[in-house]
């Protein structure tokens, strides 16, 4: 079975919910040498993003996304300690607090955020979905973290971020964080906006600009 093929069997796993298939071809996709972001991005992404459309056209309904993200997190965690492995290691003394905002379930592409960072040697401290805001600054403090960042795929959960930001400023707390923010109804430009000091389109992206961010502001 070449590439292409594997990367299609996990999409199509994930489209179909199928928890077993998903690992099998995890499983496959490292025994060919397939780099674990490739399968991630190229296969249960596509898979997902085709679970997302057909949800939006009501072509399927809550327990098959439910489904999906089930074989999604199954490939994942084969997936996961194989990015975790090829990591650079290089920033382990960045200390970053992750979570899906309050009243957010959704945590599939905060844990893909949260991997790759690790895999990039942050130290990642996650608190999981439905996080209050509040959660976020204390673990920040506690830890002494560089980096808060916080993930959204509700637009209903959006203004806890700007919330987040304006709680930070009300402690006298703004400059001590780098503040980060994405998923799904994030833009870059409603990042600006609430004064957010990043945005990613996607975890690679969100790797890219924590790690410049710590340069710029910390000098890290
Ligand atoms: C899977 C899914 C679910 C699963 C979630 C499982 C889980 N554990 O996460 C389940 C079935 C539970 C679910 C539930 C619901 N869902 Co839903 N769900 C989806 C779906 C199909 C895919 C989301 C996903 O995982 N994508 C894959 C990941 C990898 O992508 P991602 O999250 O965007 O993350 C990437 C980037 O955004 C970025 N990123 C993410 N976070 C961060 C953070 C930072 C700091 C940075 C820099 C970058 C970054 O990097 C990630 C990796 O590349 C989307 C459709 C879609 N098109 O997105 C709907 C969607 C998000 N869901 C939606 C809705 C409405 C709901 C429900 C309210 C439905 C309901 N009536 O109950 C509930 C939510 C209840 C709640 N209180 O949260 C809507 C949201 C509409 C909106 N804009 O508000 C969507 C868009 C579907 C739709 N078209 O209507 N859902």
């Amino acid at each position: 079975m070449n590439h292409e093929e594997i990367l299609q069997n996990l999409a199509d796993s994930v489209i179909s919910g199928d928890e077993e298939k998903a690992k099998d071809f995890a499983k496959k996709a490292l025994e060919a040498g397939i780099d674990p972001l490739t399968a991630i991005n190229e296969g249960l992404m596509r898979g997902m993003s085709q679970v997302g459309d057909d949800f939006s056209k009501l072509k399927i309904y809550l327990p098959e996304v439910m489904m999906a993200a089930e074989a999604m997190k199954a490939a994942l965690s084969i997936l996961e300690p194989a990015a975790l492995q090829k990591g650079t290691g290089t920033l382990k003394k960045s200390k970053v607090v992750i979570g899906t905002i309050t009243g957010d379930i959704h945590d599939i592409g905060k844990n893909i955020v949260a991997m790759l960072l690790r895999a990039n040697g942050f130290e990642v401290y996650d608190l999981g979905r439905d996080v209050p805001i509040d959660d976020l600054i204390k673990k920040a403090e506690e830890v002494g973290a560089d980096i808060i960042a916080a993930s959204t795929l509700l637009s209903t959960s959006m203004p806890y971020m700007e919330d987040l930001i304006s709680l930070l400023k009300e402690r006298g707390l703004r400059d001590k964080y780098i503040v980060m923010v994405g998923g799904g109804p994030v833009t870059r430009e409603w990042a600006a906006s609430i004064g957010a000091d990043g945005y990613g389109d996607d975890g690679e992206e969100a790797v890219k600009v924590a790690k410049e961010l710590l340069q710029r502001v910390k000098g890290k």
